[in-house]
């Protein structure tokens, strides 16, 4: 039976057929991904005129209400001489990713690519001269990391028909068809013819686009790159995978292929006064929260206006990969587990194995969990080079298991169940 739960709702769902799809393959064994938000909105790292400016830094330009003409002027200052997308991509495979989705267009309008149909981009309106999309395309095909772009279909707070900026354009006289026309549509057709092949296109915020709209979107993603996947937010449940909300955890195990796209602080876009961080311990832990219920985890960094990666951001990062490298076979390619909702315990399971990822270690050496299935016939922890067996009891409706008294890992200690 299928499973969905309020986190998805209909408008970022998986169109009906999606789940038999081969092309969802790799995403499925990636299960880890990193989002980039990287736009001129760095540049102002959350201020605006000397105030800080609340809310998410990527939004700035519509919670300040900053008139086009005033935020265009930001791009002059773009110069990103830091940037390295080698640097960046290495990142994300030390991190344990296997995809990176980064921001070609947000919903301030800015280009992070080189357009022909705008001017209002890294190539034509920067000192910087570069095309990050490119390098990051050629690092990513060189380190054999698939490269999405994320690309704002509706919201363009620039763009005179685009959808949201209510403070410099009277709506009533916007044409959204238009804007979609001339402008969406010749964008998405340069992503996917010049920068090789591209694993996904990740739409955001459908809001006022049509069902005939979002389809005739796939449409041209799926005509330029078969295999190029596009996420739930194209609208309309016409998306090769379900998206949930920004930052959200369904409460249980959701049986579509879905994502939770989530961030390190408070923020997507670079904001200099944010340093809520979360420690690397609950990514781990939210990271396998996710895969035990059947979703993917992408999880964003934002550069800073130099094109540096914030150090707070790269220590996490690097600490989940420290995790992954003992772990990644509880995480790459598995599925929900059997045992869900259970306190202090996850569950994921691939082919005959079943890993059991203890959070709450149990005192006394017992570990007991519910087990109706066929007998546990073999325990062995998964950071166990020597798979030294755990004796195991079977008790019919429990399995116990005798563990260390302390917790080998206090994130997550992965135990390997084989039946
Ligand atoms: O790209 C990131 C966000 O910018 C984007 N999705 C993620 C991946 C996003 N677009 N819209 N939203 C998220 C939800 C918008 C919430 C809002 Fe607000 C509440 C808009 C206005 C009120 C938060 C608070 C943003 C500005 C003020």
């Amino acid at each position: 039976m299928k499973q969905s739960v309020e986190a998805i709702p209909v408008a970022r769902s998986q169109r009906d057929g999606a789940q038999a799809d081969p092309r969802l393959a790799w995403w499925r064994e990636a299960r880890f991904g990193m989002f980039i938000h990287w736009g001129l909105y760095a540049l102002l790292a959350g201020r605006w005129k000397g105030e800080s400016v609340p809310g998410i830094g990527e939004w700035i330009m519509h919670r300040a209400r900053i008139p086009v003409a005033e935020y265009e002027l930001l791009a002059a200052e773009f110069n990103p001489i830091r940037f390295d997308a080698a640097e960046w991509v290495s990142l994300a495979k030390r991190a344990g990713q296997k995809y990176i989705v980064i921001t070609s267009k947000h919903h301030d309008g800015f280009c992070l690519f080189d357009s022909a149909v705008s001017d209002y981009d890294i190539i034509d309106a920067t000192p910087f001269g570069r095309d990050p999309l490119r390098e990051l395309a050629d690092e990513c095909a060189r380190q054999e990391v698939r490269l999405g772009f994320y690309y704002s279909q509706t919201q363009d707070w620039h763009h005179p028909d685009g959808n949201g900026n209510d403070w410099d354009y009277d709506e009533s006289q916007q044409d959204f068809g238009r804007y979609l026309e001339t402008y969406v549509r010749p964008q998405v057709r340069e992503l996917l013819t010049n920068y090789g092949p591209i694993g996904l296109i990740w739409f955001d915020t459908p809001k006022i686009i049509s069902s005939a709209q979002s389809r005739e979107l796939v449409d041209l993603v799926h005509e330029l790159q078969p295999d190029c996947l596009v996420s739930g937010r194209v609208g309309n449940t016409m998306g090769d995978y379900a998206s949930a909300g920004d930052n959200v955890i369904p409460d249980g195990r959701v049986d579509l292929d879905w994502e939770t796209p989530a961030t390190i602080n408070d923020t997507w876009g670079f904001k200099a006064d944010d340093h809520n961080w979360k420690p690397a311990g609950e990514l781990i832990q939210k990271l396998v929260d996710i895969v035990s219920k059947g979703g993917n985890y992408l999880l964003n960094v934002g550069p800073t206006a130099e094109g540096v990666i914030p150090e707070s951001s790269v220590e996490r990062l690097l600490a989940v990969g420290d995790w992954m490298q003992v772990n990644g076979e509880s995480v790459y390619g598995t599925v929900a587990g059997p045992l869900q909702g259970l306190d202090g315990c996850r569950c994921t399971a691939k082919d005959d194995l079943v890993f059991l990822h203890v959070f709450d270690w149990p005192s006394g050496g017992r570990l007991e969990v519910p087990w109706q299935a066929a007998p546990v016939h073999t325990a062995f922890l998964l950071a166990d080079d020597k798979r030294t067996p755990l004796s195991v009891e079977n008790r019919g409706v429990s399995v116990v298991i005798s563990v260390p008294q302390r917790a080998p890992d206090p994130v997550d200690t992965v135990i390997v169940l084989k039946q």
